[in-house]
């Protein structure tokens, strides 16, 4: 009889995932943990079930624009895809919002709600790209208190009612700048008492919104981000029609093709201004934190579906006379995988628990400190993993990894934008050089990294410990002793902030990865002693061999062979 490959298949994604449950049963009490099991419990069934298959199924379709209508009205209508509308109705009943902001489970809600985001992601094809905002709108307008915005938006945008529930654009990129968003040229002016926008974003995602909120510049204020205002604006009004925007078109991309991508066009959209008239990129912050948060986690659950796929596979495919799982070198190859995925899930965890401690006004020592500069740590750390995790998941398949009809080629497609929107690798390396400030977010990473290793008694995690403060320690001194140059002298200034700049991704790097690693040793430690399961042990183990300090800092430093390369301008 003729071989035909049988395809990877999927189960129950919440039961089959040894570390979330692990990780949930560390942190989250039991009370809270007996009320949320109902609730991821169903969502793994749809994730690897109905969502899964629909999302095969529904491989091919993408959203569609309509401009016109049969006689000649404007009507801008975008068709998303099935998937699309189930996931909306699927997303509101299962709080993949709302949980954030219900008060039962208190600073837990947020680990809760990150566990659904987590299992929800990687069968909706990305529709948590609208939730993210959702979230990160309703965030922010809370964290300004205008009190009518709040009134209005933030029950729908937090709301299990699919009828009731609203998602939310954020616009904020131009074509003068997708990272420098200072430079945004959309005009605001008050005309009649009622604020409009003028002016073009050139990409806006899940235009399909009911609200965005975005940047316009007041007539008459200067330039850069200071001269912004945040403003709050509804796409249709009361009739359903555009309210003083049109889409020009949707966007060809790369990847996350069913999320309907959209050149704008403000002709005098009526706006509201969130807080104030001014420093709109400090206001629109929060929005930013949130979604880089999203970012994150669905960056480890694009990982973690892509080795779940890849293990699945590796136990069905036989070549050279066995399992693929049984040949050293493939299950090697799924291992380094499988370290990379844990890490990372473990520092994307640990921003959220942060999170919900601050909205609960439980954060303590440290953590103030460690959330800002987490938030950009993991964006970035998890975002460049999951496309080299991704990469190599597909090589796992051989040639099926390259076939469209598998669904295998998504993977990859989808989790390149992981590192680029929500600001680039670079852009979030110099947030993290923002958020460290004068050195206290520093002295934060390196006391969480020092608590985390300091009771370990497994040896081998030990050792793992120690590396991962050893690169904190050397990343903190190089950061330290260029602060300091810069501030002896102007002369020294220019040259020791700009080899800090230069280096401004490898040392993010190696603190989002000496975090993660703690993170990940602590976890393991725990699951040795209490679980008696030693597969966490084995990740952090890998994960410290791939490397965690890349500063690069073997030999001496001198700045002009930082800056002084064929690439020099
Ligand atoms: C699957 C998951 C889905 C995720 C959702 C996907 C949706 C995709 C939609 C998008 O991609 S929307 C576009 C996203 N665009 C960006 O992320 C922009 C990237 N660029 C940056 O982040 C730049 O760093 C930035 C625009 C912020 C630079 O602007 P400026 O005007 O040069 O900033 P400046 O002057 O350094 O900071 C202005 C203020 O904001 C300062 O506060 P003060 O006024 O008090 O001094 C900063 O401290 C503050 N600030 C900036 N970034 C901050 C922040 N505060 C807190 N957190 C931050 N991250």
């Amino acid at each position: 009889m003729a071989f035909f490959q049988t395809p990877p298949t999927l189960g129950n994604q919440f039961s089959d995932d040894r570390v979330l449950r692990s990780y949930l049963a560390r942190v989250v009490p039991d009370d809270v943990m007996r009320a949320v099991l109902p609730e991821l419990d169903a969502l793994g069934a749809l994730s690897g079930g109905e969502l899964y298959a629909m999302q095969l199924r529904d491989r091919l379709r993408v959203p569609e624009l309509t401009q016109w209508d049969p006689w000649g009205q404007r009507i801008d209508h975008i068709e998303v895809t099935d998937l699309w509308k189930r996931a909306a109705v699927i997303a509101a009943t299962h709080g993949v919002v709302g949980a954030a902001y219900e008060p039962a489970h208190g600073a837990f809600a947020r680990v809760d709600q990150f566990a659904r985001v987590y299992l929800f992601h990687p069968s909706t094809d990305v529709y948590s790209c609208p939730l993210a905002m959702t979230d990160g709108a309703a965030k922010t307008l809370l964290a300004h208190g205008n009190r009518a915005l709040i009134d209005r938006a933030v029950p729908r945008l937090t709301s299990r009612d699919p009828e009731r529930a609203w998602t939310s654009g954020q616009w904020m990129t131009e074509r003068t700048g997708g990272s420098d968003v200072g430079l945004s040229e959309t005009v605001a002016r008050n005309v009649d008492g009622q604020w409009r926008l003028w002016g073009t974003k050139w990409f806006t995602s899940a235009t399909t919104s009911q609200m965005a909120l975005t940047l316009g510049r007041p007539e008459g204020n200067g330039a850069g981000g200071r001269g912004l205002a945040l403003f709050y604006v509804e796409t249709r009004d009361a009739q359903g029609r555009m309210n003083g925007l049109s889409v020009n078109r949707l966007k060809d991309k790369l990847g996350t093709r069913k999320v309907p991508t959209a050149e704008l066009t403000l002709d005098g959209a009526p706006a509201t201004p969130v807080v104030g008239l001014s420093d709109g990129v400090r206001a629109i912050s929060p929005m930013l934190n949130v979604t880089r948060t999203w970012n994150a986690m669905c960056a480890v659950s694009s990982m973690r579906r892509a080795v779940a796929l890849a293990r699945d596979y590796a136990r069905r495919r036989v070549a050279f006379g066995a399992p693929l799982a049984k040949k050293p070198l493939h299950a090697d190859t799924l291992a380094g995988l499988q370290s990379e995925f844990e890490a990372g899930f473990h520092l994307a965890f640990r921003a959220a628990e942060l999170l919900g401690r601050e909205e609960h006004g439980a954060l303590e020592g440290h953590e103030a400190e460690l959330l800002r500069v987490i938030t950009p740590l993991a964006k970035l750390t998890t975002g460049r993993q999951a496309v080299a995790v991704a990469s190599e998941a597909l090589e796992a398949f051989g040639g099926a990894g390259y076939v469209e009809d598998t669904g295998l080629p998504t993977l990859l497609r989808d989790a390149q934008v992981l590192s680029i929107w929500e600001g680039t690798t670079n852009v979030l390396s110099l947030d993290v050089l923002r958020a460290l400030g004068k050195g206290e977010p520093l002295r934060a990473i390196a006391a969480e990294v020092r608590a985390l290793t300091a009771k370990i008694e497994d040896p081998r995690l030990a050792a793992v410990g120690a590396q991962c403060r050893a690169a904190v320690e050397r990343a903190s001194a190089f950061a330290m002793e260029l602060v300091t140059r810069a501030a002896r002298s102007a002369d020294e200034a220019t040259g020791a902030l700009s080899e800090l700049e230069a280096h401004a991704r490898r040392m993010s790097l190696t603190l989002g990865r000496a975090l993660a690693g703690a993170l990940l040793v602590r976890h393991a430690q725990w699951s040795l002693t209490a679980e008696n399961d030693g597969r966490a042990r084995a990740a952090a183990c890998r994960f410290a061999q791939h490397g965690i300090d890349l500063l690069g800092l073997a030999a001496p430093l001198d700045e002009s062979d930082a800056l002084a390369n064929d690439t020099a301008l």
